[in-house]
This record gives structure tokens, C-alpha cells and sequence, in this order.
């Protein structure tokens, strides 16, 4: 059997990174881990090959190949994965398509022919079957249950190029216990975290380390800490298998705001390698912490809790959010000094969006509120329901929002702050030759070329007076900030969009 897997373009994003790894002489990112995953649940004797049109094009000869081509998608490729799918009704091949844009939408794809909707485990067994039998696959197989997640199976990197990613991705959990309104997590992956086991996930770092691996590694998990007992567990195990195999990894990781509760769990991070974590911090807003449901995120001083990770030696990044019913027209500023004071300096700052089947979505659709499908990106300043605030401030609040944080002033002075705080006890990182072919490139393109050379140089030579240890931590902040300042910058006044 020929398996060809493909996984589609992804607009300019925020997360993207797609003008920050250009520095790096990279092309994307991170790889397909989901369509990997899949790939392992294969019958090994089968030929596969993927494409990533992140990397790499789709040629008409990878087209003529395969029996079958595997899709996997989230909503913000779904223009891509039209043009896909039409290429491949050219070539007669039948789609098997998987992932989150179709578990919760499959509906809007009548043109595939089959899908896999939910977690893959306990279903590929059967898919397989039917591919081998030579039967017609059904339409829809669909998981009834959240499987098991320690007989995953280790994903297929032999299918990737490495030298094409800046990080690499694992995954340790699934699911999260908590409940806000507005994320499809809970509704794909389920409140009751499921782990691997740490032999699992270590043998999954120990195939990384075997191709050669040695950069950064993101733990994808929806939240890290979702079961705190067993990820301290993994830690442990984490430190024991970095002590024996002195491997220079350094891990980035998704956790809620209780992580800042835990000094021991925080400290087991930082010595186990882990130098990032993404928090969706919202709002300053109580009342739409409250509406939001977001209850870890209250009776807190966020800003402290930002303090309190980052001078355990974690760079905190941050999801923030603005258009909740109880948003007043102050917002666009309250946010802007909550940040600036939080230090934050990866701050991704989106408009409510309402996912497909979330809480948030049903509340809206019972109001009579939905107007649209989602573009599945939160940070393209579209709106796909009838605020509460006026829709034209909502939506230039929001445009002025992020541009002005991601003004060079603005976003080095986050950066100067972020530094005042944090303090990185924990194993250094290995700079590669990429990192120091991105520091001269940062020096040509934000040093001399771009708006904003005052405040690079001026971070430049502060950071290397002033925290020397922090010099290419700052620097690559530095890049970073011009991805996310091309992305704000980029940001228009979206055209209505009606149902
Ligand atoms: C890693 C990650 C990324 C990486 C993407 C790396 C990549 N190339 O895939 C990065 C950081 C680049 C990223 C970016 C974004 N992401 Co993202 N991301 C994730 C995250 C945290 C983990 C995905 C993952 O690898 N999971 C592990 C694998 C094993 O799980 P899985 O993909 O679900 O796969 C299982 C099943 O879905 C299924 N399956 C998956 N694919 C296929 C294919 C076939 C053929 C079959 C049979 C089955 C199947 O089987 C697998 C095993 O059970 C998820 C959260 C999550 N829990 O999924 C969000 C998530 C996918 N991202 C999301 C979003 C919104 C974004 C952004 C738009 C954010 C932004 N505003 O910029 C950007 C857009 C992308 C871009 N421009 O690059 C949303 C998508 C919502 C949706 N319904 O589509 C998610 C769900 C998080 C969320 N709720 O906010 N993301
Ligand atoms: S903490 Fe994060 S993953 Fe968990 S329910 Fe809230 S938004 Fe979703």
C-alpha cells in the first residue's frame, strides 16, 4: 500500500513564525505531529511519504503516487486543504482526512470522502483493516472513546526533514481539567488528562536524539500540569534522563496559571530543561474571567503570578484575549498596561472567536448571536458573532491593540522588564551555528535595516552590560518581535462575513 500524507499550508499567523524563521535559515516552525502519529499507527511494510507544504511543494508526481492520501488540518489551513483535496480528485485518489478542522466541522467538506474524526488510536486498527480488505472505506469513522494514550505509538520522524523545523514536537498529555468557555480542547481531547508514561515519552526524546536532534523540543500538550502528580513524576524522570544522557534539549510547554502555585513543580521544570511556558492569561478583567469561566485565572494578582515563573527561570508567553460581553471600551488600554507590566513579551492577543461546538459558540448560537464559521485564526482580527461592544471599535481596538504592542518601544521595553524579572537557573541552551548566523542577521536586519535600530541596539548593549547571561535570549526576543510586528502590522479591517 502507497500512503501519501500531506499536511496543509498555514497562512501568516501569529504562531506561525514565518518571518522569525527565516533567520534561522529554517522553513517552518514545527512539524505535522498529528499526521506523524498517524503514520505509526500504519502496518510498517507500507510505503508512505509526507509532504508538508510548509517545506516543501506538492508535485503532481506525489499526486500520481500513493493508493490513498492522509489529510490532517486545523480550521486556519482549511483554504489549503480545499486546493489539496481538488488536486487530488484530479488524480483520482480517494482523502482520508483527520485532525481538529474536520473532528469538529467535518460537515463543511462534502468533496472528502472519508474522514477520522476524534483521537486516531482506536480507530486507525479498523481503517487499516478496510484500506487492506481492498473494501470501501466507510464515510466516517468516528472515536466513541478518549483512548489510552500510553499505546501511542512513537511518531514516524524518519518521514520528515529535520534541517526544514526550528523546534520539535512531543506530547506528553491530553485533555485539561478546567472549563472555559471558549476552548475547543475540552471538547476534542476531554477535562480528564490522560498521560503517557514517562518511558514513553522518553524513549520518543531518545529517537529525536538519534537522528541527531539537539534544539529545542515543544511539549504540546493542551496543559501541561493537567495532572500535576504525574507530570512531577515525569520530571523527575526528565532530570534523571538528561543527567544520563547530558543532552542539551531545552523543552517549551502549554501550562495553566496554577503553575505559579507550585514552587516545587516550577523548580522541577527549570532543572528538568524546560525554558518557556504559553499561559492563556485573558484578561485583567474579573468580570470576564468570570464570564469566561477562566476561575484559575482569578482571586490572583496575574502579574505577580507572571513574576513569580519568570523568576523561577521561565520565560512565560502569553494568550490574551479581548471582545468579551463584558468588555467596556477601556479594554484596548487596561490590556495594553497589563502587559507592558506583566513583561510579557510574546503576548498573542486575540479576538474572542467562537470555535466550532465550544460552550462559548453554543451560548451564542441559543442568543441568536453567531454570524459565521471561524476562520480558525484568533489573531486576524475577524469577528464571527454580534459583539456587545460596537463591532467598529471592537475591531480597530483590537488592530490598535496589537500594533502598538509590537511598537519597537513598546515590545523592548516588555522585553527590558521580562529580563528585570527573570532569572534562568536552569541548564544553559547549546547556541548552534543557526543561532549565531541569526544574531548577525538580526544585527543587519533590525540593527541597521528596520524601524526601531534605537531600540535594538539600545537592548543589545544594555542586555550585554546588564545581564550578559541573557544576551541571546534577548536577542532572539528580538527576532521574534519582528515576526509579530510584520503580523500587526499586516492586520486590515476584515470584510463583513455573513452566514
Ligand atoms: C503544536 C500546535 C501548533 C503548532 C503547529 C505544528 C504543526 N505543524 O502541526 C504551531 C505552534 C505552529 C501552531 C500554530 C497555530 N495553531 Co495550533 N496547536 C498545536 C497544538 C498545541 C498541538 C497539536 C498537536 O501536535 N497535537 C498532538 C497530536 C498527536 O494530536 P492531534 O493533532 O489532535 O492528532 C490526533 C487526532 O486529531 C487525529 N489526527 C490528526 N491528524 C490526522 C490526520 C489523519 C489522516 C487522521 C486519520 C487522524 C488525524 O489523530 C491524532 C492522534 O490521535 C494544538 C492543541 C491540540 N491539543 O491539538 C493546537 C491547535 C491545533 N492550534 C490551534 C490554532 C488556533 C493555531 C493557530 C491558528 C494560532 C494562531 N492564532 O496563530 C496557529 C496557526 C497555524 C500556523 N499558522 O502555523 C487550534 C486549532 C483549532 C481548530 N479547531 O482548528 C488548536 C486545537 C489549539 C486551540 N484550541 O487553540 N499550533
Ligand atoms: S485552561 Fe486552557 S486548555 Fe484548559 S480549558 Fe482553559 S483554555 Fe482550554
Amino acid at each position: 500500500m502507497k500512503i501519501l500524507l500531506v499536511s496543509p499550508r498555514t497562512p501568516d499567523t501569529f504562531w506561525s513564525f514565518k518571518h522569525a524563521v527565516r533567520f534561522v535559515s529554517r522553513k517552518a516552525s514545527m512539524p505535522p505531529l498529528g499526521l506523524l502519529t498517524v503514520a505509526a499507527m500504519l502496518p510498517l511494510e507500507w510505503q508512505l511519504k509526507l509532504v508538508d507544504l510548509n517545506v516543501e511543494r506538492l508535485k503532481d508526481e506525489d499526486l500520481r503516487w500513493p493508493d490513498y492520501v492522509l489529510l490532517g488540518a486545523m480550521l486556519v489551513q482549511k483554504d489549503s486543504v480545499r486546493e489539496i483535496v481538488a488536486r487530488c480528485a484530479t488524480f483520482q485518489k480517494r482523502v482520508i482526512a483527520g485532525g481538529p478542522l474536520f473532528t469538529t466541522g467535518y460537515e463543511a467538506f462534502p468533496e472528502i470522502q472519508h474522514f477520522v474524526l476524534g483521537e486516531a488510536e482506536e480507530i486507525m486498527p479498523q481503517v487499516v483493516e478496510d484500506m487492506r480488505s481492498g473494501r470501501l472505506l466507510q464515510p466516517i469513522y468516528r472515536a466513541t472513546n478518549r483512548p489510552d494514550i500510553t499505546q501511542t505509538p512513537v511518531p514516524r520522524w524518519d518521514l520528515i526533514k529535520f534541517r526544514y523545523y526550528v523546534t520539535m514536537a512531543v506530547q506528553f498529555s491530553r485533555g485539561c481539567p478546567f472549563d472555559c468557555e471558549f476552548c475547543d480542547i475540552i471538547v476534542m481531547n476531554g477535562r480528564v488528562p490522560r498521560t503517557k508514561t514517562p518511558a514513553q515519552l522518553i524513549a520518543e526524546l531518545d529517537a529525536l536524539g538519534r537522528r541527531g536532534w539537539k534544539d529545542m523540543v515543544f511539549i504540546v500538550d493542551d496543559n501541561f500540569i493537567g495532572n500535576k502528580q504525574r507530570t512531577k513524576t515525569l520530571l523527575h524522570a526528565l532530570i534523571e534522563w538528561r543527567r544520563r544522557t547530558r543532552s542539551r534539549i531545552g523543552f517549551l510547554t502549554e501550562a495553566s496559571m496554577n503553575l505559579a502555585d507550585d514552587p516545587e513543580l516550577c523548580a522541577l521544570m527549570v532543572e528538568a530543561g524546560f525554558k518557556k511556558v504559553f499561559v492563556g492569561i485573558e484578561t485583567p478583567s474579573v468580570e470576564a474571567l468570570d464570564e469566561c469561566h477562566k476561575l484559575q485565572n482569578r482571586n490572583r494578582d496575574l502579574v505577580a503570578s507572571v513574576q513569580t515563573l519568570q523568576r523561577a527561570g521561565l520565560e512565560v508567553m502569553g494568550g490574551f484575549i479581548v471582545g468579551f460581553d463584558s468588555d467596556k471600551s477601556d479594554i484596548f488600554k487596561r490590556q495594553f498596561e497589563f502587559i507592558q507590566r506583566s513583561g510579557v513579551a510574546t503576548a498573542m492577543v486575540g479576538l474572542l472567536t467562537a470555535l466550532p461546538q465550544t460552550r462559548l459558540w453554543q451560548r451564542l448560537k441559543r442568543e441568536g448571536r453567531l454570524e459565521a464559521e471561524s476562520t480558525g485564526n484568533n489573531t486576524d482580527a475577524a469577528l464571527n458573532f454580534k459583539p456587545r461592544l460596537n463591532r467598529d471599535l471592537l475591531q480597530s481596538g483590537y488592530r490598535e491593540l496589537v500594533k502598538k504592542l509590537y511598537e519597537p518601544r513598546n515590545y523592548y521595553q516588555r522585553i527590558r522588564t521580562f529580563l528585570k524579572s527573570h532569572r534562568p537557573t536552569g541548564p544553559r541552551r547549546r547556541l548552534s551555528w543557526a543561532d549565531s548566523m541569526a544574531f548577525l542577521k538580526s544585527f543587519w536586519v533590525l540593527g541597521v535595516w528596520h524601524r526601531g535600530r534605537v531600540g535594538y541596539w539600545r537592548l543589545f548593549w544594555g542586555t550585554l552590560i546588564r545581564h550578559p547571561r541573557h544576551f541571546p535570549h534577548a536577542i532572539e526576543l528580538a527576532i521574534l518581535g519582528y515576526h509579530f510586528r510584520r503580523v500587526a502590522n499586516s492586520l486590515r479591517a476584515p470584510a463583513s462575513r455573513k452566514p
